[in-house]
Parts: C-alpha cells; structure tokens; sequence
C-alpha cells in the first residue's frame, strides 16, 4: 500500500452517529495509506460546518437536508445539484453521493401514549395543546426546526430544550411527553417509541453523505466513493445500537462494518 504524506483531517458532528461515520471515513483514508488526524470533538452542525469552511477539518459527514436547509439556509425549491454548485463557487466544497440511508428529524412519544391518545401523524397534535415537548437544542432554533414546523401544522406547545441523548430518558421518566428523534436512533424500537407521521411533508430528506474541501485529494476521493449506498437505515439504526447497548466504541463498531463489508483489508 502505497504511503500517502498528506494529512487529511476528519471532523465529526456530536453524536453517536456522527462519529461512527466519521470512523469509518478515517479506517477507509487510513487503509488506503493516509495519515489522518481525528478533530472530534467539534460540537453540532454551526461549529462543524465552520470547521470547514475555514480548513480547521477536511471532511465531515453531513445530511442533505442540514446542508440545504440549515447551512445554505434555503427553501424547499432549491434541489441538491444547485446546492452542490453553491457549495462549490461559495465555499469551494462538495458532497459525495449518498452513504444510502436518510436521517430524518421525527416527533416520538411511547405507544401507549400514541394509542391512549389517538395520535397517530404530527397533526393530531393539534388536539393536545397541553402536551410537553421536549426538542434538542439545535432543532429549537433551526430553520427546518420548531418555529417553522409550529408554523406549517399551526401547533401553539411550547416546547423546551434538552441534549438529544438525554431526551429519551425524560420521556421514560414522564417529564416530557413528546420528543425528536433521529430517524435512525437506537432507542426508538428499544423503548417501543411510536413515530408520528409527518403528514404535511415538512421534514426535507437528510441524505447522509461525507461533506468535503475540494483541495481533498482525488484519490482520497475514490477511496470514499467506496460507502456509497452501503448503509442502509436499518443497518444504521443497529450500529448506533451497538454504542448504546452494547457499548462498543465507534472504532470498533465502524471497523467491524467495514471489514464485514471488505470496504477495508
Ligand atoms: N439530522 C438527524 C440531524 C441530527 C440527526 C440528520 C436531521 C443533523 O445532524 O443534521
């Protein structure tokens, strides 16, 4: 294997996903004879995206819809080839194509809450103003977050912050009743959550794909072409279980997908 004198820095965004994907860059660049300096402890998408923008990171994997909506602050009519020629000229960044599953943003509540309630799609919330949110803190003021969403289904709760990985264990404890989860989370079926219905469609697709310079070289490129559509979501809920439950580390987790997947030697 040929030794490769540049340094490539991953980045990762702050949750257990974040940084099993980002693993999985790292081994693959690290397999392919790079030398790679792990730049994890970034915090959420405003600091990670800044990282970089500025060089701090040459990589990181992101979501399209966070990309769209969040970073480039869009509305729905911008599609992902304009975005993608946005990133280039604006930023002098790309995406690669998608790892193959999408993590979406969704509304939970335990199913004997959902069955005692008769709410089965985020409309019905409307019937329930006396309901307890608890979001993330990033979701609170994001433009595909709260304000917006309350907007589009005419929702009047008022929802307080919370760190996502302690959201599940206020609603086992009933101090919240309702939750975000990401689509691909764990603990979704582990504590039997029910998935309310985005009925009015308004949650963009949060295809996860690596977010990249384009100084990154070109045969770092290729290597990376190698997780495209490789990852399913049920394959992506599991490796996140396997932190939370098995607790693995996301080394272990990303290496043994790879090497099951001989993505790596
Ligand atoms: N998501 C779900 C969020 C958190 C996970 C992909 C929509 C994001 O990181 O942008």
């Amino acid at each position: 294997q040929s030794q490769d004198t540049t340094v490539i820095r991953v980045g990762a965004k702050h949750f257990n996903e974040g940084y099993i994907l980002s693993e999985m860059i790292a081994l693959i660049l690290e397999d392919g004879g790079f030398t790679v300096e792990r730049k994890f402890n970034l915090g959420g998408t405003a600091v990670s995206f800044e990282a970089l923008r500025t060089g701090a990171i040459d990589i990181y994997p992101e979501y399209t819809g966070t990309i769209a909506a969040e970073i480039l602050q869009a509305d729905r009519t911008l599609d992902m080839q304009q975005a993608a020629d946005i990133l280039r000229t604006k930023f002098q960044l790309c995406i690669s194509r998608p790892y193959g599953f999408n993590n979406t943003y969704a509304l939970v509540l335990p199913v004997a809450s959902a069955d005692k309630l008769h709410v089965k799609t985020i409309s019905d919330l409307k019937q329930h103003p006396e309901l307890k949110i608890g979001l993330s803190f990033e979701l609170l003021k994001r433009a595909d977050g709260w304000i917006n969403l309350a907007q589009h289904y005419s929702l009047s709760q008022k929802p307080t912050g919370l760190e996502h990985g302690l959201a599940y264990q206020a609603i086992l404890e009933n101090k919240i009743d309702i939750t975000d989860a990401y689509s691909t989370d764990g603990e979704i079926k582990r504590y039997s959550l029910f998935v309310l219905e985005d009925d009015k469609k308004f949650f963009p697709d949060y295809q996860a794909v690596s977010f990249y310079t384009l100084s990154l070289p070109e045969r770092a490129r290729t290597l990376l072409d190698k997780l495209t559509g490789t990852i399913n979501e049920e394959t992506m809920q599991r490796l996140n279980s396997q932190a939370l439950f098995e607790k693995k580390s996301h080394r272990t987790i990303a290496q043994e997908f790879l090497l099951t997947k001989n993505l790596i030697g």
